[in-house]
């Protein structure tokens, strides 16, 4: 049982003591980090969409979590082997080590897009070979204290006295690696200047006032950028450096260019309202979010570097490896897709790919709005493949037509409670939506306010709740008059579809 806490406590203590030092030269490089960023790579996707599924925002911390307990039961299986040979624990404690080094590394190379320099990859190893040493010396010197107390000396009260001293260390080795672990996580390196966005030339007027003030219930029109949904591979949030950060344009392109930050802020920046979904949002689900995007034209920049003749795709790459596969076309073809600096007019958040990402109305976040944006790369669907297309999701991703119900669910009282929620067809805009009742006829809704062909619109209909339980069933139509599909589709490969349907109790 003690080799067993040895080798865990020798562990613990090297994974914090790497994770503290990852918080000061490289946050990837977090042993444990780099290894959940590899099993998040390497998983096959039905398992991502059932943790996505079973754990939700929190599959992150999951992942973790799991990683951690791996590596704990490795590591009391190390412990358990000294008791046979000292040795060969040390050597398994240091293959396991290298490991959570050789995962950090290989991040590095694989994410770093301004190439790989000595400096890169030794602040890459750094934390995972420290973390080894730590481990493994830790080790050898519990090994030691275990062999001081060991069978020779097990004259009773003795004995005992050194198990609890052996508890008592094992305790305080945790503690410290928790401790330590914990610091190193708060620890952020200094990233450049904050964003200072100069003013918009032409402003547009304010985002009308929503109908979420006279329903209560419905989601508001402008989504708080607190509540805007988060979706990424992302286990920790990257933080690039605003000085260091460049935007390349290259690929199949007469005129390659980089732009610094600054460069991209002295461009004429735009305030468009668009909304953005995920592929991965179940019918009726919430992973959509509404709101005003401040940034520079795609498009501007793309014929400013020349796209050659066969180009049909754009791939962009965030800072950490992601990538997104966006047909040129559809960059090109007049819509507002633009590198969005702020949104709901203040810098991008880390969380939302803070300094710069893109946007594209009318596509899944997957295909068309790649966060941490660093690279935007002229190529063909035939040669280039993104990040979850490999995965199988397909490899455009248009948004479908959807409408969602916010209101009524569960149980409400008898009297007049409004049916109302969302609807989006971004980039086709929302021409009307029907509710049904109880397998009635199509009542027309009432619309809220028109934000535009990239927005969602709310809309309500009044209704008199009477005793019983209920099914109300919504559909949208596109502003072309086209409906959405009434053909049930999960989220794989490009996105769910059919009528929302939510069943109420009128008590
Ligand atoms: N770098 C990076 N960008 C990314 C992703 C990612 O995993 N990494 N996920 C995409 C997906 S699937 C979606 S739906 C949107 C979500 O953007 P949000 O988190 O700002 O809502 O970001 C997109 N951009
Ligand atoms: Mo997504």
């Amino acid at each position: 049982m003690t080799a067993v806490t040895a080798g865990i406590t020798s562990a613990a203590l090297g994974v914090a003591v790497g994770h503290l030092l990852a918080g000061l030269v490289s946050r990837s490089a977090s042993p444990v980090v780099a290894v959940g960023a590899v099993v998040v790579d390497l998983v096959p996707l039905p398992l991502k969409e059932f943790a996505a599924r079973v754990f939700g925002v929190a599959d992150k911390a999951v992942l973790l979590t799991v990683v951690m307990v791996g590596l704990a039961a490795l590591a009391g299986l190390v412990g358990l082997l000294g008791v046979r040979s000292r040795p060969a624990a040390l050597a398994s404690m240091a293959l396991l080590g290298s490991i959570g080094t050789v995962a950090g590394v290989g991040r590095a190379v694989t994410t770093t897009v301004a190439g790989v320099g000595p400096r890169v990859l030794a602040s890459a190893a750094l934390p995972g070979l420290v973390a080894t040493l730590v481990a493994c010396l830790v080790l050898a010197a519990q090994y030691r204290r275990l062999e001081d107390s060991g069978p020779t000396s097990m004259a009773g009260a003795q004995a005992a006295r050194s198990r609890r001293a052996f508890l008592m260390g094992s305790l305080g080795l945790l503690a410290g690696a928790g401790a330590l672990g914990w610091l190193g996580s708060r620890i952020r390196p200094v990233a450049g200047s904050p964003v200072v966005l100069p003013p918009v030339p032409s402003p547009r007027p304010p985002v009308p006032a929503g109908l979420e003030g006279q329903v209560p219930g419905l989601t508001p029109l402008r989504t708080p950028v607190a509540d805007f949904y988060r979706i990424d591979t992302a286990l920790v949030v990257p933080h690039p450096d605003l000085e260091r950060w460049r935007l390349v344009v290259d690929g199949m392109v007469g005129r390659p260019y980089e732009l610094t930050l600054d460069d991209l802020l002295a461009m004429p920046l735009v305030e468009r309202d668009i909304t953005l979904t995920c592929v991965s949002n179940p019918v009726g689900g919430n992973l959509c979010g509404s709101t005003r995007w401040t940034g520079v034209l795609v498009a501007d920049l793309l014929r400013r570097a020349a796209p050659a003749a066969g180009a049909d795709m754009v791939l962009s790459r965030s800072t950490d490896g992601f990538t997104a596969s966006t047909p040129l076309e559809v960059l090109l073809d007049g819509r507002d897709a633009m590198i969005a600096l702020a949104m709901d007019g203040r810098p991008l958040t880390p969380k939302h790919g803070a300094p710069a990402r893109l946007l594209t109305p009318g596509l899944y976040g997957y295909v068309g709005a790649t966060k941490w944006l660093t690279r935007l790369t002229l190529t063909t669907f035939a040669a280039d493949q993104a990040y979850w297309t490999v995965r199988g999701w397909a490899e455009r991703g248009p948004v479908k037509t959807e409408a969602r119900i916010d209101t009524p669910h569960g149980r409400v009282a008898e009297g007049n409670v409004p049916i109302a929620g969302v609807a989006w067809a971004t980039h086709r805009g929302i021409g009307r939506v029907e509710v049904q009742v109880d397998g009635g006829p199509w009542q027309q809704a009432v619309l809220g306010p028109d934000v535009g062909l990239d927005y969602w619109r709310q809309w309500y209909l009044p209704w008199r709740a009477t005793r019983g339980s209920h099914t109300l069933v919504a559909r949208a139509y596109d502003a072309s008059g086209v409906v959405q599909t009434d053909r049930v589709a999960d989220v794989a490969p490009d996105g769910a579809s059919g009528y929302p349907r939510v069943n109420v109790t009128v008590a």
